[in-house]
């Protein structure tokens, strides 16, 4: 069925095929409607007041898609009956729980390190979230560039960066990614197009965007042979900084081939996602801009993949960028300093009954795609590849100190650098009061 409901697609650029197509024949597409968003009774109440709302004033333009849980959901009811109905091949199937796997596992031996006193500064954990990382990042290619955030580690890992370097990273050797220099926060991989981990929030959108600008400029200028596409990841407080709207506006005015993805776990440190944002369905604004904007519950791996799909191929294909919104859960503090004692202990129990790992599990048994023995197989070979990343990162060399201002364009002493090359703080006139700054 249509969604009769929904404001109709008016103007600006058209909704991905599988969307439109969505639209046309599942009767789960909704516009948001409070029932498919969100846990928490509080949210749907503040959620529906703004329906409402949003319904009477009406809707200006764009592809407005939501993709509610059940337009998955259906296709899986059908695909118990045939093997060529299902969402993944059995292939598949494993590849995406070996990175869930992984993303989990490699952050639950990342904090015994951290406690351990392995590693230093803030250090923040994907728990809970690995089906955003998982189903945007393994369809992509190598060449394709993804831009993260501090949370950042399971996005390396997805995109092919080895556990051994994010580990040493992390451990600050210089076998880590980035010679040990950048740490927790600051994940980078040329090899792997990583464009980094980003500590202040927002601040990797417009990197984003460059890179995206850059594809679009060797296609279009230089004309190469380039589809290239960049994922933007970030999470639901971010989008209430002003980096976010102007790189939305850039993207969609020049069509870039970037997808921006909202990992939305309800939180920004202590402070609750409707208590920050005037409306709290982030995926609106896509549409306000001139792109889709598509909501998907991100504890689903397989929900994500699907729109991850056609946003992804929307960008390859030259047709712009989309927002997406994932609704998720961090499983863990913010941080690995945050005693996590602000989040209501029930919503915390909600969303652990939506394990995305346990969610896949079932899925691939459930459509014998695969074992419990072939599982286990897998949780045993990340296991020992996690041993041995450690131990990798343990015997690896501290960096030379001379390391430190490598790199490091900025005046570290603040007084600026002398036509000689040097601090002008250690020319003896400087102290004397007779140098010339
Ligand atoms: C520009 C800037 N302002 C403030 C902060 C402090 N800060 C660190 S994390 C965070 C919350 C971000 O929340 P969200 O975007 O939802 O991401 P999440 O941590 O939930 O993944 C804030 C405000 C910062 N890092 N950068
Ligand atoms: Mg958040």
């Amino acid at each position: 069925m249509a969604c009769s409901a929904t404001p109709k697609i008016v103007h600006g650029p058209l909704p991905t095929n599988s969307l439109r197509s969505a639209e046309k024949s599942d009767s789960s597409c909704k516009f948001m409607g409070p029932s498919s968003f969100f846990g928490s009774k509080s949210l749907n109440k503040k959620l529906f007041s703004v329906n409402k709302a949003v319904s009477s004033v009406g809707h200006r333009s764009a592809a407005v898609v939501a993709v509610s849980s059940d337009v998955v959901k259906e296709k899986k009811l059908k695909s118990s009956s045939s093997l060529s109905n299902l969402l993944i091949t059995r292939e598949e199937g494993l590849v995406l729980y070996e990175d869930m796997i992984l993303g989990r596992a490699f952050e639950d031996m990342c904090a015994q390190m951290y406690y351990r006193g392995k590693m230093f500064g803030f250090v923040h954990l994907y728990n809970g979230q690995e089906a955003v990382s998982t189903g945007f990042i393994k369809l992509l290619k190598k060449e394709d560039c993804v831009v993260s955030t501090y949370r950042d580690h399971v996005h390396a890992l997805s995109k092919g960066v080895p556990a051994r370097q994010v580990m040493s990273e992390l451990f600050g050797k210089t076998t880590g990614c980035c010679r040990g220099q950048g740490g927790s926060m600051h994940m980078f991989s040329k090899e792997h197009n990583v464009l980094g981990g980003f500590a202040f929030i927002g601040e990797g959108i417009p990197v984003a965007t460059g890179a995206a600008f850059t594809s679009k400029y060797k296609r279009e200028v230089f004309k190469e042979d380039c589809d290239e596409v960049t994922l933007a990841f970030f999470g639901d407080g971010t989008c209430n900084n002003g980096q976010f709207f102007e790189c939305l506006n850039m993207a969609a005015l020049w069509k870039l081939p970037i997808v921006f993805v909202v990992e939305n776990n309800l939180w920004a440190i202590g402070m609750s996602h409707l208590r920050s944002t005037s409306d709290p369905e982030i995926w609106k604004k896509g549409p306000a801009f001139g792109m889709p904007g598509v909501h998907v519950d991100g504890m689903d791996v397989l929900k994500v993949r699907e729109v991850a799909k056609e946003a992804v191929g929307r960008a390859r294909r030259g047709e712009g960028p989309t927002l997406v919104e994932c609704e998720t859960y961090r499983f863990r503090g913010h941080s690995l300093a945050d005693p996590d004692e602000l989040r209501d202990p029930a919503e915390k129990a909600h969303y652990a009954t939506r394990d995305p790992i346990a969610a896949l599990k079932k899925y691939i048994l459930e459509n014998n795609l695969a074992s419990e023995a072939d599982l286990k197989a897998i949780e045993k070979k990340i296991d020992e590849e996690l041993e041995e990343a450690v131990e990798f990162a343990e015997e690896s060399p501290v960096p030379a100190r001379s390391q430190l201002l490598e790199n490091v364009f900025a005046d570290p002493k603040g007084f600026g650098i002398g036509p000689d090359g040097r601090y002008r703080c250690e020319d003896p006139k400087f102290t004397e009061g007779t140098a010339q700054v």
